[in-house]
């Protein structure tokens, strides 16, 4: 068999890549190794930035994003007790969306259902050929029967521990990696969140997120060491350690209830260099990884393919490799913005190795810093809305 693009992955970089040439008429054919359910079961990303928006929108996908999505002025940022909001719309004019990363892929799911594209789920034992040359080919076993199926180019959108990025030489790759030594540990209850807007804690002990899904259904997350189990971590522990980390109002504002979905995520901050490697093209979480503190995950996610949609389509409409010889220094100077973000607000808000007395300090003086310099809060509304768009 034969199409145009293989795409690896039907998380949301593979399934919104698809939807953007699949509007342009380029025929793509999506494998992915898990289940449909399973690929919606994750319960990941909650914040979307305008910029993600405008691609959902031009994807023709955000009609329930429109109705049900949640927006956003501002965010607040707790230290010890003490609670500032950092409006964005009277700093920069500009809000994010509250709107889970469940529903995007759910609704771009329906999207590809409703189009002649095909997707293969629970496409096992996906190989990557010929990629270097110019007639690639991929592999895949489905229900036990081998097939290979020839294309223009490949968009690996497998995510961090996918097959594309693995199987380039290494020497073709230079990598940037940094891991912390913690956590998140989070917990979704069917119970109305603690305030209308997210809010970040920094307490000595650790650090806690309040976020949500709708005005009914609350996510929050807390700091923990690496390698804490999740069965160590019953309900009721939970919601104490959440407590002890949020400020008096917020702690007595906070509805608890049993949780629907438990899970820890490791941090990291990744990058693969560079994003294209002949007729294989990296996006999203494959080619790089941001802690989660900055929520931009699923926002570069969305940028790379949007990037990589206008420099195929530019291809097969104008015959031009332009677009595509631009595509990984064009995203990557994207990513190490995202990366720089991720990584300071995470070294602000959370209790790492080296925040001892000094360390303490230096976050506090990062905060007053932050509620009284509105150039420093414009800076972090602009990073945190994502106005940067390289
Ligand atoms: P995904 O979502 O991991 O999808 C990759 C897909 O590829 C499949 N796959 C394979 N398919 C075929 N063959 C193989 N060999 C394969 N190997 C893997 C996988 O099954 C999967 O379906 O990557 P993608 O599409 O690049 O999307 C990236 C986002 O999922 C990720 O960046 C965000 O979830 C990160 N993130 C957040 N991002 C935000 O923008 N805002 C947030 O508020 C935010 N919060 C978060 C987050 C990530 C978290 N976790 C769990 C890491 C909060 C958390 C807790
Ligand atoms: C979430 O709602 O899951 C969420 C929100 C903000 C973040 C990370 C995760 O920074």
């Amino acid at each position: 068999m034969r199409t145009q693009i293989v795409i690896i992955g039907a998380g949301p970089a593979g399934l919104l890549l698809g939807r953007l040439l699949d509007n342009h008429g380029i025929e793509t054919v999506i494998l992915e190794r898990r289940s449909r359910d399973h690929v919606l079961g994750r319960i990941r990303a909650g914040v979307l930035e305008q910029g993600t928006i405008e691609l959902l929108e031009r994807a023709g996908v955000a009609q329930r994003l429109r109705r049900e999505g949640l927006v956003h002025d501002g965010v607040e940022i707790g230290f010890d007790g003490e609670r500032h909001r950092f409006d964005f719309k009277a700093l920069i004019g500009r809000t994010v969306t509250v709107y889970g990363q469940t529903e995007v892929t759910h609704d771009l799911m329906d999207a590809r259902d409703a189009s002649a594209a095909r997707t293969v789920y629970e496409a096992e034992d996906v190989s990557l050929q010929g990629f270097d040359g110019t007639s690639p080919v991929v592999r895949y076993v489905k229900d036990g029967v081998g097939h290979a199926i020839g294309c223009d180019f490949i968009a690996g959108c497998d995510g961090f521990h996918g097959v594309s990025r693995a199987s380039v030489p290494p020497q073709a790759m230079k990598t940037f990696e940094r891991v912390y030594p913690f956590g998140w540990l989070g917990v979704l209850v069917e119970r109305p969140p603690v305030s209308d807007e997210l809010i970040y804690s920094n307490h000595e002990s650790g650090f806690a997120l309040c976020s949500m899904r709708s005005p009914t259904r609350s996510r929050y997350y807390v700091q923990v060491p690496a390698g804490e189990k999740v069965e160590d971590w019953p309900d009721d522990r939970f919601w104490e350690e959440l407590r002890r980390r949020l400020d008096r109002e917020a702690s007595q504002l906070l509805q608890t209830g049993p949780s629907i979905e438990k899970s820890i995520a490791p941090l990291r901050s990744f990058v693969a260099e560079p994003l294209r490697f002949g007729r294989l093209f990296l996006a999203g979480d494959a080619a790089h990884i941001v802690p989660p503190t900055g929520a931009k995950g699923l926002n570069l996610a969305a940028s790379d393919v949007g990037m990589l949609a206008d420099a195929l389509i530019e291809f097969y409409e104008e015959g031009s490799h332009a677009g595509m010889d631009r595509y990984s220094s064009r995203a990557l100077a994207r990513v190490w913005d995202a990366e720089r973000f991720s990584w300071w607000m995470t070294s602000i808000l959370h209790r790492l190795p080296e925040t001892d007395a000094f360390g303490r300090r230096i976050q506090r003086a990062e905060f007053d810093r932050l509620r009284r310099s509105v150039s420093a809060a414009s800076a972090f509304a602009e990073s945190y809305t994502g106005i940067f768009s390289g």
